[in-house]
């Protein structure tokens, strides 16, 4: 009997063993998710004529041959209890080689501090770095908001303003030149609250549009697609009203549509919203 329960005990020390070193693998694993989630799956970088995968994990910014078999070089870019909490890939300056755009943050906090610009020329390095501590920017995009062929930078911040002093989802515009950015459009919104904004020149006149999931004081939601007028945006045309949108993404095949994951008589599908003069057409979606 005695021996039996000397057995047993063994079991319970080694399972307890075991539980525990599961869990902390998978704590261990789950913090490095957290922190280098946002690209594992490899993106492709332009440089002159020729592309890369680029990737980073655990803190690593990686150039790799696009078998991902040769690395071309790799770069320490998030610290420990950081994550990246946004990012693009575009070439900036229209010189065929894409500059990599991040905003970091810590790894507990939805939104980031720094916003940073990496290229890679013969190496990978860091070309652009600013604090946007106490602005809580979220996501980064660049678009050509005037038509003028130069790409802007936008980065949406989560702040109050001097003439509205709520915090508030806010699209900041900036202008590059090489090394620096210039405030373009910062500090205004949009003509009502937002969740989410991407860029496309959906009517095709070759400047993009901003395209918003706007809440309504009823509670259900719209997309506002809005146009740069030179000192700010314009509704251009509204989408109708769904009782929640949860998604907003460019059509991967054409450039007047938007893709949307909303809710309509309690249930949710995805539409394809096609740009008209008259407002936004609504199309069943064949293909993402
Ligand atoms: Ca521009
Ligand atoms: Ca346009």
């Amino acid at each position: 009997m005695k021996e039996h329960s000397v057995f047993f005990k063994r079991i319970l020390v080694i399972s307890i063993a075991l539980v525990s070193i599961t869990l902390v693998i998978g704590l261990k694993s789950k913090v490095i998710n957290e922190v280098s989630n946002e690209l594992e799956q490899a993106l492709i970088l332009r440089v002159d004529a020729k592309e890369y995968a680029l990737t980073c994990l655990a803190g690593n910014l990686q150039v790799a041959s696009l078998d991902g078999k040769t690395v071309v070089d790799s770069m320490k870019v998030i610290m420990k209890n950081e994550k990246i909490v946004s990012y693009c890939i575009s070439d900036l300056n229209n010189d065929s080689t894409d500059e990599i755009l991040m905003i970091i943050g810590c790894n507990t906090s939805e939104f980031g501090r720094d916003f940073v610009v990496y290229s890679y020329d013969d190496g990978l390095h860091k070309v652009y770095d600013k604090s946007f501590e106490g602005m809580n920017p979220w996501k980064v995009q660049t678009s050509d908001v005037d038509g003028d062929g130069q790409l802007e930078i936008s980065i949406a911040m989560y702040k109050k303003t001097k003439f509205h002093p709520i915090m508030a989802k806010r699209p900041f515009i900036y202008d590059w030149n090489d090394t620096s950015i210039f405030p373009k459009w910062r500090g205004s919104r949009l003509s009502k609250p937002f969740d989410d904004y991407i860029f496309q020149d959906i009517d095709q006149d070759g400047s993009d549009e901003l395209l918003a999931i706007e809440l309504l004081s009823n509670g259900n939601k719209v997309i506002s697609a809005y146009q740069w007028k030179g000192f700010g945006f314009e509704v251009l045309i509204e989408s109708n009203e769904y009782e929640d949108i949860f998604t907003i993404n460019k059509s991967a095949h054409f450039r007047d549509q938007i893709n949307v994951y909303l809710q309509e008589n309690s249930k949710s599908k995805w539409l394809a919203l096609k740009y008209d003069v008259t407002g936004f057409l609504e199309q069943a979606i064949v293909e993402q």
